[in-house]
């Protein structure tokens, strides 16, 4: 992709003004552990300060080494002796227009009885929990009293199933389930319980499974293993909990991400960089002003909950909107007419979404007063300029500045935006324009060599940040190898990225074998292993389909094993067996059964032949060039034949 042409730009783009942006930039790169100091001390309540900023021994970074915090009594008690004590925390509302509010002080008793309950059953410093609740505010209660004792979490996202959710709580060695009977999605109920207890058959190291009773489905409770919430917390002792005083490098969380390999693996964040680098990008990407309603419209089970619901808004004592269900349910203009009711004045959401409402057309949001808009957020994958354009105007009213944000699960918090709050560069649809303070980001092309401009490269980044990734759980070695192998000494984050000649950043997606479907990220390989899974295939290839609303879409070639017809039931017997072993939105949308698949002479299946095929072909040129590890004839050839499979077997 390239710059779109600057008359197409929006011309009220080009009003706000740029200013102290780069030379704020420029001298935090100068020291950046200086810089970073100064932010951590400025904006986090530490219980004793830092001995060394960082100790960075590529590709361990530790910041803040010795410093003490916790980053429940940051997002809550803090707030109670100012006059945030009162202030709304969450407007929550479900799915079926239930609401609650909470303050800083509700969040605070909810918290401290939580952990009290925590406690009770065992849990400190040295275990693990596992969160599967739905977006009710018992899910940030559960994150934040983990975080009070300093047990490292890990939340699991509803929509994952039974086997992601054992693999996940067996790999972090949880011995606490937080769980509810169910959750409203799109007016069904997802069985949460129901899939846990599947989940938990594989699971026998969990000893207590906490049940929030929010649909008031029958469930199974196993004696001495499950418990209700409510019961719980009405008989626990203690209505206070001291807050754990945490090393800085103390683990706060696991999230489970897909990479390049079959399973997914879980990244590690921290303490005190994590929070430090959440808080300060909060502030200068969405600028909020004491008295603002935000709402980051994501699922908390996703890094953008994490970070942008939960930690980076609460440490600023901020009020946001917490919302149970989808954005177009019941009626298609549920989104704008929450922003109009909870007069919202910024709204970060994904390009999948915008999709997704574009499709009923330029009504339903012209229905709604939406002037409490100020500023106005993307996240998740590239957005395409057009539907920069329709946010800009329909939804922002041609006032608001969109800022897209580029970042990762690995990456803690956006690295790459613009930010209203340091001073706000001209925005062009489809980039994300410079790198934050304290970012050093460079696109660098196969050779290792800054790409000129204009060149396809990859992202990279040069110097370690407070917000990135400690490691993987367990890992180191994988971890080395993903992240600091490509180019050594800095981190290679897997997306394409350009520079135009003004220097903007357009990230263009990922380079590897990663799927962003409805910005969910998949591996490819995690698909594969799932079908070869099935007793009928032999084996797959999964690529992913460019799709108008959920970006990709997924696609699957398939072998099957001697003795085994290749029939319409065996497809939707597939799909189902995906679905089970990861969750529905991993279900592939087309299966075509192939007796072949194109490999490279090391046996190495041609991935680019077969993204090429399951994108009709269109670029079978581009396939040639890029493919590595064969030749051009091979290349053509393999497409060729893919092809003809593909057809003879439609
Ligand atoms: C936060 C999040 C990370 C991948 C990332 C990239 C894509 C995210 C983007 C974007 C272009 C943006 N991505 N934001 N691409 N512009 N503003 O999405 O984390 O789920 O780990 O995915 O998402 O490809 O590498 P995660």
């Amino acid at each position: 992709m390239s710059a779109p042409d600057e008359n197409t730009l929006p011309t009220t783009s080009r009003i706000f003004p740029v200013n102290r942006y780069f030379d704020f930039q420029r001298r935090s790169l100068e020291n950046i552990e200086e810089f970073w100091a100064k932010t951590a001390k400025e904006n986090i309540t530490w219980f004793k300060t830092w001995d060394k900023i960082l100790d960075w021994n590529i590709p361990f970074a530790k910041w803040f080494v010795g410093g003490k915090l916790n980053v429940s009594y940051n997002c809550v008690d803090r707030h109670l002796d100012s006059p945030n004590r009162n202030k709304v925390a969450y407007y929550w509302e479900g799915e079926k227009g239930d609401t609650r509010t909470l303050s800083y002080q509700d969040l605070f008793s909810e918290v401290n009885k939580f952990a009290s309950v925590l406690k009770e059953l065992g849990v400190t410093q040295k275990k693990r929990v596992t969160i599967y609740l739905p977006m009710i505010p018992e899910l940030p209660v559960a994150m934040l009293a983990c975080a009070r004792l300093g047990a490292a979490f890990t939340v699991v996202f509803s929509g994952f199933s039974s086997q992601a959710l054992s693999d996940r709580m067996n790999d972090s060695e949880s011995s606490v389930l937080i769980t509810a009977d169910g959750g409203y999605r799109r007016g069904k109920i997802i069985p949460l319980k129901t899939i846990s207890d599947e989940a938990l058959e594989d699971s026998p190291k969990v000893d207590h499974v906490i049940v929030y009773k929010r649909t008031n489905e029958n469930v199974q409770m196993k004696q001495g293993r499950d418990l209700w919430w409510s019961d719980l917390v009405a008989n626990t002792k203690n209505e206070f909990v001291k807050p754990e005083e945490l090393e800085s490098t103390h683990p706060l969380y696991l999230l489970y991400s897909s990479g390049t390999t079959g399973k997914p693996k879980a990244i590690v964040h921290g303490t005190g960089g994590y929070l430090t680098y959440v808080n300060a990008t909060t502030q200068w990407v969405f600028d909020p002003k004491p008295s603002d309603v935000y709402w980051c419209a994501a699922d908390i089970g996703w890094v953008t909950g994490h970070s942008y619901i939960v930690f980076g808004p609460l440490s600023l004592g901020m009020t946001s909107v917490l919302y149970e269900g989808v954005p177009d349910y019941p009626q298609n203009d549920r989104l704008w007419e929450m922003v109009e009711r909870y007069g919202v004045n910024i709204l970060y959401t994904s390009p999948t979404a915008l999709r997704g409402m574009m499709r009923y057309g330029d009504e339903p949001p012209s229905r709604h007063d939406l002037h409490s808009l100020r500023i106005l957020g993307s996240v998740g994958e590239p957005i395409n300029p057009h539907v920069w354009l329709w946010y800009f105007h329909n939804i922002g009213g041609g006032r608001c500045p969109i800022v897209d944000t580029w970042w990762q699960t690995e990456t803690g918090g956006i690295l790459i935006s613009a930010s209203p709050r340091l001073g706000l560069v001209p925005l062009k649809p489809g980039s994300a324009t410079f790198p934050l303070p304290g970012i050093e980001a460079e696109v660098l092309n196969d050779d290792g060599k800054p790409a000129k401009t204009n060149e396809k490269g990859y992202i990279v980044i040069k110097q370690p940040w407070p917000g990135m990734l400690q490691t993987l759980y367990h890992d180191e070695e994988r971890y080395r190898q993903v992240y600091w192998s490509k180019f050594p000494g800095v981190y290679y984050a897997g997306d394409y990225c350009v520079r135009d000649d003004e220097g903007y950043f357009w990230l263009l997606g990922r380079a590897d074998e990663v799927l962003k479907v409805s910005g969910h990220r998949l591996g490819t390989i995690e698909i594969e292993d799932a079908l070869v899974s099935h007793p009928a295939v032999a084996e797959s290839a999964v690529a992913g389909k460019a799709d108008e609303l959920k970006g990709e879409r997924i696609v699957a070639f398939v072998i099957v094993k001697a003795g085994h017809k290749p029939t319409e039931e065996l497809s939707r017997e597939l799909r189902e067996h995906v679905r089970k072993a990861i969750g529905p939105l991993a279900t592939p949308e087309e299966i075509h059964f192939v007796k072949s698949l194109p490999k490279t002479r090391s046996g190495k299946i041609m991935r680019r032949v077969v993204k090429a095929v399951a994108n009709g072909m269109q670029n079978v040129g581009d396939v040639t060039t890029l493919e590595d590890q064969a030749s051009v004839e091979e290349v053509k050839r393999a497409v060729l034949e893919l092809e003809e499979q593909v057809k003879s077997g439609d």
